[in-house]
């Protein structure tokens, strides 16, 4: 597991290595998986909680990165097989994009 310290400056979103937030949080939080291949995220649109964290798996043979404009998240080269742990901690509607694949979009929906 690669852990992902790019900057969260407006502090709405944190990486952490996988398996990590369990052992911090003092709620209860829950992990969800969206996996990329064929250059697609395995959904359209998922709904979370607040305090929930995505894991974007890349089960392609093609690299890809995670690209979260509106939480600052910018993940750089995901290689495949690399996993890239986001914690979504603010309610709202993210758009979550491949920086290489344009037509690669899921949105995130925290309530
Ligand atoms: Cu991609």
């Amino acid at each position: 597991m690669k852990y992902f310290g790019f900057k969260a400056s407006t502090g709405a979103a944190a990486l952490v290595a996988v398996g990590g937030l369990g052992a911090i949080s003092a709620f209860a939080s829950t992990s969800h998986v969206i996996s990329q291949a064929e250059k697609a995220f395995s959904t359209k649109k998922m709904e979370v909680a607040v305090g929930d964290s995505i894991t974007f798996v890349n089960d392609d043979k093609v690299k890809h990165n995670i690209v979260i404009k509106k939480m600052d998240v910018s993940s750089g080269i995901q290689k495949p097989g690399e996993k890239i742990d986001v914690l979504f901690d603010k309610n709202g509607k993210f758009k979550v994009r491949c920086g290489i694949h344009p037509k690669m979009k899921v949105t995130v929906v925290v309530k």
